[in-house]
């Protein structure tokens, strides 16, 4: 240990630590803006860049960051020196220097952590009025807003993309007063590897990223009466929501979510978790098929459209290891524009389908391609969890008052498999108690396969389903992802089965949930959240869902039969 004070209060700390952990011992809150850190994920990145941290360290000559500057033996600092108010101020003020003063119509208003600083150190006025640079917005993607002007070089993005991602779209572009945190060559997103995980929106402290906005579309959707206009939501969508209306991390507001959606004029309020449990009678009759032929193993999951593309770009020599099975958001789709809309008599171009997602990858999945029928797309907007957020809030709509409402019949019903699908783990977990069910021909009392829950980034295990024992893996994060695939190209791991996702902690983490800035256990308690739906929901196994079974009774035939396939599968690009 080392024993230091801060303000004049003793605290002891583990060597190695910084300055800024110290301070958050004795509850001394140091003001940060580049700093990166996600408790729940155990991921610190200290680049010391902006300085906004500065602290006095008696006998140093210069003001120390606090965020990158460890602690030493008998060290004192002051957090508020005058020195130290100073620096801080002048470091703010320069920003704002070449920083938009828009923030009444920025997207990132009341959650920028850059308004928040200025608010918090009392700026009120500026000094300096620098030139200000000004670039194109990049538009380019159906996901990724960017706004250059707004970026102030805190490279987290930087950290997301190439650290966490191992992406590497993202790096410094240009020198002094012209450099910026861009793809190479200021290249527009659309034109790069960039997947869309969107997880250096969920980094960036200001309106330099933020996602492609389709409110307005909803919105007029909503209010054309020549349309249908149906919503889907994704499982992880229902633990965040809360967040947004300051109830507390880890509440489940399913019922309030669906009264809302309601309020805001849709004509049927329907889950992505009923197509979860689709996904999962296509995708284990895949994995059961590949392991009883011991062919295409491991068998990869593929609802991720981050992961899948990540797999496009990087390792297309294992292209044909994920499920052929769509995710569930596009199976929703191509079920809505076919059984559905045959069955209320309605024109697949007249039925509108929305998503609800965690996720910004999911805007782009939506415009493949392979997901659009005569030029009819199966799903036509894509909203994340923040947009329907603001939607409620401009409604007026009052949504922690809400009663709770169920969804709509039958797309509607779904199982605890699927609303795990939101956690590192659910996808893999579902499809093992569907499995094991299959195989045994018994409807097994066993179904928490607890060895692959959890945040970790890798999980491994081995699992045992109706006697044969099955290898799996679990990957969230990309950099983890890469990890894993690498082990396989290199003849190193022997799995049958994998779940990948792209965001840390899966889709509870998407690029598009209410921003958490990596604070408290936040994730966790998402998670846990997830995990309690499972467990209070009063059918936990995919092919156990009624609205599901009706749906291949009446309409599909077998899973895996070749009608499903038609509709409910896809291929991938190398
Ligand atoms: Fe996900 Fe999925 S779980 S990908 O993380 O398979 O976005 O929530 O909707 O499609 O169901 C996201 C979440 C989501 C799909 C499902
Ligand atoms: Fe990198 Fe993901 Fe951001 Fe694309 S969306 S730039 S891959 S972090």
């Amino acid at each position: 240990k080392v024993n230091l004070k801060i303000n004049d209060s003793p605290v002891s700390v583990e060597a190695g630590a910084t300055i800024l952990e110290a301070a958050e011992l004795l509850d001394i809150r140091i003001p940060t803006l580049c700093h990166m850190k996600m408790d729940c994920l155990n991921f610190e990145h200290r680049s010391g860049s902006c300085r906004v941290c500065v602290v006095e360290v008696k006998g140093r000559p210069n003001l120390a960051p606090a965020c990158s500057t460890p602690v030493t033996e008998g060290m004192e600092v002051h957090t508020n020196t005058l020195r130290a108010i100073n620096a801080r101020r002048t470091i703010l003020d320069l920003l704002l220097s070449d920083h938009p003063k828009d923030c009444l119509i920025c997207p990132k208003n009341l959650d920028c952590q850059l308004q928040a600083l200025a608010q918090e150190l009392g700026l009120h006025h500026l000094l300096y009025k620098g030139e200000q640079s000004t670039y194109n917005r990049d538009l380019s993607s159906k996901a990724i807003a960017r706004d250059l002007d707004k970026c102030i070089m805190c490279r987290r993005c930087e950290t997301a993309c190439n650290v966490i991602q191992t992406v590497g779209v993202l790096s410094g572009v240009g020198r002094g007063f012209e450099a910026v945190v861009a793809p190479a060559g200021l290249k527009p997103l659309v034109e790069t590897e960039c997947v869309f995980c969107g997880q250096c929106v969920q980094a960036c402290p200001v309106g330099a990223l933020t996602e492609m906005d389709y409110k307005y579309p909803v919105w007029r959707m909503l209010n054309d009466p020549a349309k249908t206009v149906v919503v889907q939501t994704a499982p992880a969508v229902r633990v965040a929501i809360g967040e947004e209306f300051g109830m507390a991390p880890g509440s489940v507001s399913t019922g309030k979510m669906v009264a809302a959606l309601r309020k805001l004029g849709f004509d049927k309020v329907f889950d992505t978790d009923f197509a979860a449990d689709l996904t999962i009678m296509e995708e284990t009759t895949e994995l059961i098929e590949r392991v009883k032929s011991g062919e295409n193993l491991p068998i990869l999951t593929s609802c991720c459209p981050g992961w899948v593309k990540f797999l496009e770009h990087q390792f297309p020599d294992l292209i044909y290891m994920p499920s052929t099975a769509k995710s569930p958001q596009q199976m929703f789709g191509a079920i809505a524009k076919s059984y559905y809309a045959e069955k209320i008599g309605v024109r697949p171009e007249d039925l509108i389908v929305v998503s609800v997602m965690p996720c910004l990858a999911k805007k782009y999945e939506a415009s493949r391609e392979e997901f659009s029928h005569n030029g009819v797309p199966d799903v036509d907007i894509v909203i994340s969890t923040r947009e329907l957020a603001d939607m409620i809030r401009e409604a007026g709509i009052q949504f922690s008052q809400l009663e709770d409402q169920e969804y709509d019949s039958p797309l509607g019903e779904s199982t605890g498999a699927a609303v795990i699908f939101g956690a590192t783990g659910g996808v893999l977990e579902a499809a093992l108690r569907t499995a094991a069910d299959w195989l045994a021909g018994q409807d097994l009392q066993e179904i928490d396969f607890t060895a692959v829950r959890g945040i970790r980034g890798i999980k491994e295990a081995t699992v045992n389903i109706a006697g044969i024992e099955l290898h799996v893996a679990i990957c969230s994060g990309l950099g983890n992802a890469r990890k894993l695939l690498n082990k396989i190209q290199r003849g190193e791991a022997d799995y049958q089965a994998i779940e990948i996702m792209a965001c840390p902690g899966g889709c509870l983490n998407g690029g598009g949930q209410p921003y958490h800035h990596g604070h408290g256990q936040i994730l966790s308690k998402r998670l846990e959240a997830l995990y309690r739906d499972d467990k209070n929901a009063p059918i936990r196994k995919s092919h156990q869902n009624p609205s599901i079974r009706k749906l291949y009774a009446e309409f599909l035939g077998e899973p895996g039969s070749h009608f499903a396939h038609k509709l409910l599968h896809t291929h991938y690009i190398a």
